[in-house]
């Protein structure tokens, strides 16, 4: 019956729309058949028309999803990056345990491989499949209006998880990290750590994520703004694609063309570190600590937390995973009607062992750095 409401509204709006634009005939034809005046109010009555159509469209999606379908469930369409790093495993898992049919959700999930045109056609699909929201963890930060548009004129409210979208701001809200802050905490904390240490000369090199994944651009620039400010070097920053695969590839592209000229590697998340680490081994390169390579990473995953703890990984900043509960929250509010912040930021921490914990700020704000020990490992996601 709601699709052939929606369906019906659609119909009409597009009669509207064909009157608004001349369609339906040419457009000098509509221009020339009727003065003026009376193209005017023919105008202003598609425009009320269809106005009134997406309204129409607004309140039925709002009685569906106020009652739930016949069983009562909230159907939540869920369009994720992929399966590329511990990290995604944890929110896809924190995703699926929240938006469970024992909370009263119907979960249609989609693994998009890191594909973009895959992910949206998922969307798409929910939009066919009239869900009552549609979650959206973007592979990459641009191309997203038409299809946030399509969720629009559906009236299918969307929420943004993780990674941002930057080309639209249709949808609801957004659920996340400051990336940007990230990568500023990392060079930050590399600053005072290397006045700690005596290290006079940074010269870094960079595996970076998914090329224009928002995680990746925000922990570039941060990182850049803050090497820029303390003259590091940056050698090269290549994408490793967030996966251990990519990492160690890169890695060892790098122990071949930068031996012997790098104090400080930079991973974008634990699962590259887990294979530089993998590629520095091979090439007889040490690191961590006690090594002659400081090595930085992101995510902190438990068994990123454990290669701290391991003086593998000298500092690794968080990026936490686990949005789900405060995306259904968000869906909550809407259920009653209510009306959610734009934006929810997520809390994070910075992790070091003892020798590694230093003082440092981020724009002026004072860091806090917690401890790596078994307790922390034990909690962690
Ligand atoms: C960041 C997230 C990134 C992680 C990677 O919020 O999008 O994608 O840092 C993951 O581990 O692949």
């Amino acid at each position: 019956m709601k699709r052939n409401v929606i369906s019906m509204l659609a119909a009409t709006s597009m009669v509207a729309t064909l009157a608004l634009t001349g369609c339906g005939g040419s457009k000098e034809a509509a221009t020339t058949a009727a003065p003026a005046e009376t193209k005017a109010a023919e105008t202003t009555a598609a425009v009320t028309e269809a106005a009134s159509v997406t309204e129409a469209a607004k309140e039925v999606k709002e009685t569906e999803a106020a009652a739930g379908n016949a069983g009562g469930l909230i159907n939540v369409g869920f369009a994720q990056v992929g399966h590329e790093s511990d990290w995604r495993t944890a929110s896809t898992k924190s995703c699926q345990d929240v938006f469970s049919e024992a909370n009263g959700y119907n979960l249609s999930f989609v693994d998009c491989d890191n594909d973009s045109a895959a992910q949206l056609e998922a969307v798409r699909s929910f939009i066919e499949q009239d869900v009552d929201y549609i979650i959206i963890d973007p592979i990459v930060s641009t191309g997203w209006d038409t299809v946030l548009t399509e969720c629009e004129d559906a009236a299918i409210p969307v929420i943004v998880i993780d990674r941002t979208i930057d080309d639209s701001d249709k949808y609801t809200a957004w659920v996340g990290s400051d990336f940007t802050k990230e990568g500023k905490a990392a060079g930050e904390w590399l600053k005072a750590y290397a006045d700690k240490k005596g290290i006079s000369e940074i010269n870094a090199l960079v595996i970076s994520g998914t090329t224009g994944a928002s995680a990746q651009l925000g922990r570039s620039k941060g990182f850049q703004e803050i090497a820029d400010k303390y003259g590091f070097k940056i050698l090269d920053e290549q994408t490793g694609d967030f996966t251990e695969d990519g990492g160690q590839q890169v890695m060892e592209s790098y122990c071949k063309s930068y031996a012997g000229k790098f104090n400080v590697v930079v991973c974008q998340n634990d699962n590259e570190a887990f294979g530089a680490m993998t590629a520095m081994d091979n090439a007889g390169i040490s690191y961590g600590p006690n090594g002659d390579v400081v090595l930085i990473s992101f995510d902190s995953c438990t068994a990123g937390l454990e290669d701290v703890k391991a003086e593998k990984i000298t500092a690794d900043f968080e990026c936490n995973p686990l949005a789900a509960p405060f995306v259904e929250q968000v869906i909550q509010q809407l259920q009653k009607g209510e009306t959610p912040d734009k934006e929810v930021y997520m809390e994070e921490h910075w992790f070091a062992l003892p020798d590694a914990i230093v003082d440092f700020s981020v724009d002026g704000e004072a860091q806090t750095m917690t401890e790596v020990t078994d307790a922390v490992i034990e909690a962690q996601y």
